[in-house]
């Protein structure tokens, strides 16, 4: 059985995070998506979510992609992740190219996928404050 992981906020989740996750299980049989929790998020991204961690995680835990959610509460969690839960691929947007690399030392293939274009939570955020 080959696993899958991959990180993310996945905040108003939208149909640019479930292309990730389709393809990202794509890679193997199991995927676990390992959502940033809101502290994580407010720390160490400046991301304020709309959704709670909670409400974010019974959101992804009902894609069919998803196999298995847990809580990222830092950087630093992935090697140990990796580890953990057996993992063969991580997989993440290319908007993080290069960035987790380190990951390949712990014998893990590392994937890069192309972002989908134009939707961003940052891009509903805008959309629906200029209809206001
Ligand atoms: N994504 C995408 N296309 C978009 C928007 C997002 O492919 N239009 C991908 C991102 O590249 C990421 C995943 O969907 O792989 C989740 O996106 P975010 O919730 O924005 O995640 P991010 O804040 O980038 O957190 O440790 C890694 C971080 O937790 C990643």
């Amino acid at each position: 059985m080959k696993r899958v992981i991959t990180y993310g906020t996945f905040d108003l989740l939208h149909y640019g995070h479930i292309n990730l996750l389709k393809r990202a299980k794509s890679y193997g049989d199991y995927l676990i998506a390992a959502i940033s929790t809101d502290e994580f998020n407010w720390n160490e991204k400046q991301k304020k979510c709309y959704f709670s961690y909670d409400q974010r995680k019974s959101l992804v835990e009902s894609i069919r992609y998803v196999d298995l959610v847990i809580p990222e509460e830092n950087w630093e969690q992935k090697i140990s992740d990796v580890h953990k839960y057996h993992i063969d691929t991580f997989v993440i947007g290319d908007d993080w190219k290069g960035k987790f690399d380190f990951l390949k030392d712990e014998g893990v293939e590392v994937i890069y996928l192309e972002r989908t274009p134009e939707i961003s939570t940052t891009q509903i955020k805008k959309d629906l404050n200029k209809d206001k």
